[in-house]
């Protein structure tokens, strides 16, 4: 069936009940909060856009497996038909549970990277660079410039640059070159996909090399849909040939399974060599658990093996996924709010810098952002400036990214249209009365990770 617009192929079976709050509450709730919107309680929250990470809503396929997972501590059958999965969808030979994505990227780290190691990836995103730092390792950027420009409409903003990574080599030399980390529809620039030329290029340059290719393939089902969609030759490709194409140019994958996988909870590293395999499993059981279940219940495994199939079975998925983020976005660029283009695949950022321009980035335009978006209807969006950024490990100076943006992440499956209305309405209230809202200061900045358990009052 082909038809032209972006609507869902599913209906709703069950519903949750949302708590409609007063400005009062609201402004009680974020104050209590430190003005941070992951310390806020989520029945006091209306739409929920703080992640689209283990928010989807599963399919009653995926809940009859709740119900079928085999709960055996050992060889459940819930995890030979999630190795069947990815064989089937992405394609790795060795596959090895965690408990979710940052379980795989420790056990990654923890086998590959040496003290003094280099890691080149395309932008970093929080966990993954924690973990390659914890490991010893110095990540560097190698995305395209474009990446850090709101306004670039470059189709492929998740690319990296052949000569920022060679660079790199050049200065470490290959030995200390553990792996590229290369991910897939880049979430700190904004869910902006790369693409598959580049895919293709940085696998022969690193192979050629003797460097291996590890990609965060957390969102690589929407990355497969842009490409379709923009790149030349691949409009009539479907997704599943695409993903599979995707991952044949790396030589393993970290994987946050609750994300392009439907799922609440799990993760997985996939890898082809068998005795990287070996080791990975070998750590497996001291810090996840037994290698066939790492950190999963069987149910969470079955309704992870089904996510997989479902995500991949056809192009209507992502389509309409993708579509809706596109909805959002789109909405906001015809009330002139600066936003990050092109819309990404899973969220929309907000340009804090360029719509609190009154603010220093000192202040936290970001954060300050998303609690005034908090007050206005309780729509809650996340921080992802400089908070998020930290602090370089050897100065202890704060970075300061270029992108200091409110993000906007739509679970998937869960809202409707309506709600879509509903946010850009109260982004164009808030953006109208801009100069109203005030920065922020820390009053507690945790040492790791900042972002989740910081807490604020407005300056002055
Ligand atoms: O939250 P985890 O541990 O399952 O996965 C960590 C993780 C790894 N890579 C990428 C690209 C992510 O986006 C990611 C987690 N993202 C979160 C929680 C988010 O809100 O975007």
């Amino acid at each position: 069936m082909s038809h032209d617009s972006w609507a869902e192929p599913w209906k709703i079976k069950m519903v949750e009940p949302l708590r409609m709050t007063t400005r009062e509450e609201r402004e009680a709730a974020i104050r209590d909060a430190g003005y941070n919107s992951f310390l806020l309680r989520s029945d006091d929250v209306y739409i929920d856009l703080l992640t689209d990470s283990g928010t989807s809503a599963m399919s009653d396929y995926q809940w009859a497996g709740i119900m079928l997972g085999d709960e055996a501590y050992a060889g459940s059958r819930s995890f030979y038909h999630l190795v069947d999965a990815v064989h089937e969808v992405y394609g790795y030979e060795e596959v090895v549970p965690t408990h979710q994505g940052r379980g795989a990227e420790h056990i990654l780290s923890q086998i590959l990277i040496e003290p003094g190691d280099a890691v080149p990836g395309n932008m970093y995103f929080t966990t993954t660079r924690f973990h390659q730092e914890h490991a010893g390792g110095h990540f560097y950027d190698v995305i395209i410039d474009e990446a850090h420009e709101p306004d670039s409409l470059h189709p492929f903003k998740g690319n990296i640059d052949l000569a920022k990574l060679a660079a790199v080599v050049e200065e470490y030399g290959v030995e200390r070159i553990p792996y590229v980390s290369f991910e897939t529809n880049v979430n700190m620039a904004g869910g902006q996909p790369a693409s598959m030329a580049n895919l293709r290029e940085v696998y022969e340059y690193c192979s050629a090399n003797g460097i291996l290719v590890m990609l965060d393939a957390t969102r690589a089902l929407e990355n497969a849909y842009f490409i379709q969609q923009r790149e030349h030759g691949y409009a009539d490709t479907p997704i599943h040939d695409i993903l599979r194409e995707i991952c044949s140019y790396s030589d393993g994958a970290t994987v946050s399974s609750k994300k392009d996988n439907l799922v609440n909870i799990g993760g997985l590293l996939l890898l082809r060599d068998p005795e990287l395999a070996r080791k990975a499993r070998s750590l497996l059981v001291a810090f996840e658990g037994l290698h066939t279940y790492g950190g999963m219940s069987g149910r969470d495994m079955e309704a992870l093996a089904r996510g997989i199939e479902e995500m991949a079975a056809s192009d209507t998925h992502v389509r309409s996924r993708v579509g809706q983020v596109e909805y959002l976005g789109d909405g906001l660029i015809k009330h002139g709010i600066p936003i990050v283009r092109p819309v990404g695949g899973h969220a929309v950022f907000l340009d804090a810098r360029a719509i609190l321009d009154h603010l220093p980035q000192e202040h936290f335009p970001a954060a300050a952002l998303t609690a005034a978006l908090y007050l206005d209807a309780g729509v809650r969006g996340m921080e992802r400036g400089i908070v998020s950024a930290g602090r370089d490990k050897e100065t202890g100076e704060n970075h300061h990214p270029k992108l200091e943006l409110t993000r906007l992440a739509i679970p998937r499956r869960v809202y409707t249209q309506s709600h879509m209305d509903v946010t850009i309405e109260s982004i164009a209230r808030v953006h109208e009365n801009r100069e109203d809202v005030r920065g922020l200061q820390f009053t507690y900045e945790p040492e790791e990770l900042r972002f989740f358990q910081a807490r604020f009052e407005p300056v002055g």
